[in-house]
């Protein structure tokens, strides 16, 4: 039978001694390990000296895990380097933090070079390859490159930046035209999937308007949205229990008055710097709020080693300071700035509790902690949403309180407006928002692409002897339909 090959820099491989974390994209990619014949490849997470990386497989709960190790050099040249200085600044629309170095790219092409050939030495004909993320742009035409003729498709988690900003990346033209030798390229959002036609159009002289089909070669590339979701109804059947534990009635008991809660990776891309800028503005503007609302934002650490991080932890530890030294009484603390992560059940426990959530990101694919916490809430006694615009969750999410990130006063008046927003306002806000969420469960994520990616119906296991018209088979909900400008065209190879 085909197997499904799921290809990411990172393999969460079941481990009892790792404790309760569950990865995101371990969390996205259930349904699909659980339905089908899976093998996960991937770096192992471990750093060794050249000569003595290794490549291991292991297998658990029915799924094959194939681990690599990378040396320092790759380490530092590939994943600290090309992956997080140059591609996760420019996909998010920073340029100006965006330090390349050809021995960056060098490395990054290297590893993705010796994930190819660790894929083609166990990758069957039939087999069916989805990789995700911006580490591995290019694998697709190194597996073609070693005259692989698999289906591959590839899902980028983070944004798509138009060309006017993807053309200011060095050697772009080297990277961004191997997508095309995938035959489904997947994104969050339809923006992502235009800017990426508009790219194409710019850079490779395809038809500028999104086109059904163009070229003469063999193979047909499709271009769609797949925004991620999270697993709802468990979510919330887990809040509901969390809520109820002891460590959010202390939390509780230790709040005088309304919990606002953040929860973000420490990354530049969050907008913490400004967020904060925006509660020192809404305390500023509402004494009557004083001693009766706090903000809690979790922030785990994140990529360390890179220094605009640690610029940035700087930057937010000082602003913290500032707020509590300014607004601070000996009886309430208006910010709780935490670095430690918590389990998702202690984090479901304080999203139900907060009165507001607020995600403002500058630019994110599509933001996971938007949708757990609406997830989270009591429906008959919901809290309030505030959501940045430049997220992939406000193409989903038109009934959060949506805000500009970047002016801290509009988003100083919208904690204002949450917090004092009526009952009845915020049931029906949360209904529609509980609506969209459900119709976008992750449930059927894998299964989405999985079928666009081969024409059969994939929402069971595997038929590949019985195909069906992909438009017969593919089970998706209308919202999402209704949103879903994908496209094909008819890739040339000499393109890239
Ligand atoms: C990338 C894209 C896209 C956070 N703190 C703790 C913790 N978390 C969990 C959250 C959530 C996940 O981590 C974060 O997901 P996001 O989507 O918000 O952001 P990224 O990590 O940047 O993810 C993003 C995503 O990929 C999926 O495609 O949505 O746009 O950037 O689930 O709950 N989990 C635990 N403790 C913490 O302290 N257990």
């Amino acid at each position: 039978m085909a197997r499904v090959f799921i290809i990411s820099n990172r393999v969460a491989v079941p481990n009892p001694d790792r404790g309760v974390h569950a990865g995101g994209l371990e969390v996205a990619l259930k349904a699909t390990l659980r339905r089908h014949d899976c093998v996960w490849l991937g770096w192992s997470g471990e750093v060794k000296p050249e000569g003595e990386t290794q490549t291991r497989t292991v297998e658990a709960g029915g799924v094959t895990y194939i681990v690599t190790d990378l040396t320092e050099e790759d380490y530092e040249e590939y994943y600290n380097g090309f992956a997080n200085r140059v591609l996760w600044p420019i996909l998010h629309y920073r340029l100006d933090l965006a330090e390349f170095t050809r021995r960056d790219l060098t490395g990054y092409l290297r590893v993705n070079e010796h994930f190819a050939a660790e894929l083609d030495n166990v990758l069957e004909p039939d087999d069916l390859v989805w990789v995700h993320d911006y580490h591995l742009l290019p694998l697709a035409k190194a597996l073609r490159q070693r005259g692989r003729h698999n289906r591959i498709g590839f899902f980028l988690h983070i944004p798509m930046p138009p060309p006017e900003i993807l053309t200011a990346m060095p050697n772009h033209e080297r990277l961004i035209p191997a997508l095309l030798h995938y035959d489904l390229v997947g994104f969050q959002t339809d923006g992502d999937s235009q800017n990426f036609a508009r790219y194409l159009a710019s850079e490779c002289g395809m038809p500028a308007h999104i086109p059904r089909r163009i070229g003469v070669d063999d193979r047909t590339m499709r271009v769609g949205a797949f925004p991620v979701g999270i697993e709802t109804r468990e979510f919330t059947r887990r809040a509901r229990r969390a809520v109820r534990s002891e460590f959010v009635r202390s939390v509780r008991a230790s709040v005088p008055g309304a919990l606002m809660l953040g929860v973000d990776r420490l990354d530049y891309t969050k907008g913490i710097t400004l967020r904060l800028d925006a509660f020192e503005r809404f305390l500023m503007a509402n004494p009557k709020w004083h001693g009766k609302v706090s903000f809690a934002q979790i922030t785990p650490k994140s990529r360390s080693a890179i220094h605009e991080y640690a610029q940035m932890e700087r930057e937010i530890d000082t602003a913290a300071g500032r707020i509590n030294g300014t607004y601070g009484d000996v009886s309430w603390t208006p910010l709780r700035y935490v670095n430690r992560p918590y389990t998702r059940t202690a984090l479901a426990g304080l999203y139900r509790l907060a009165r507001v959530g607020i995600v403002t990101p500058l630019r994110d694919g599509m933001n996971l902690v938007a949708k757990e916490y609406v997830a989270a809430q009591d429906s008959t006694d919901p809290g309030v949403l505030i959501l940045s615009r430049f997220v992939g969750a406000a193409a989903e999410f038109e009934d959060a309180l949506i805000v500009n990130p970047y002016d801290p006063e509009a988003v100083g008046a919208a904690i204002c407006r949450a917090l004092e927003m009526p009952l009845e306002e915020r049931v029906e806000r949360h209904r529609k928002l509980y609506e969209a969420l459900c119709d976008n469960d992750i449930r059927h994520w894998g299964d989405r692409f999985l079928t666009e990616l081969t024409g059969y119906d994939m929402t069971g296991s595997l038929r590949p002897n019985s195909p069906r018209e992909a438009s017969g088979g593919i089970s998706v909900p209308a919202r999402i339909r209704r949103r879903s400008a994908g496209f094909s065209m008819t890739a040339s190879h000499h393109h890239s």
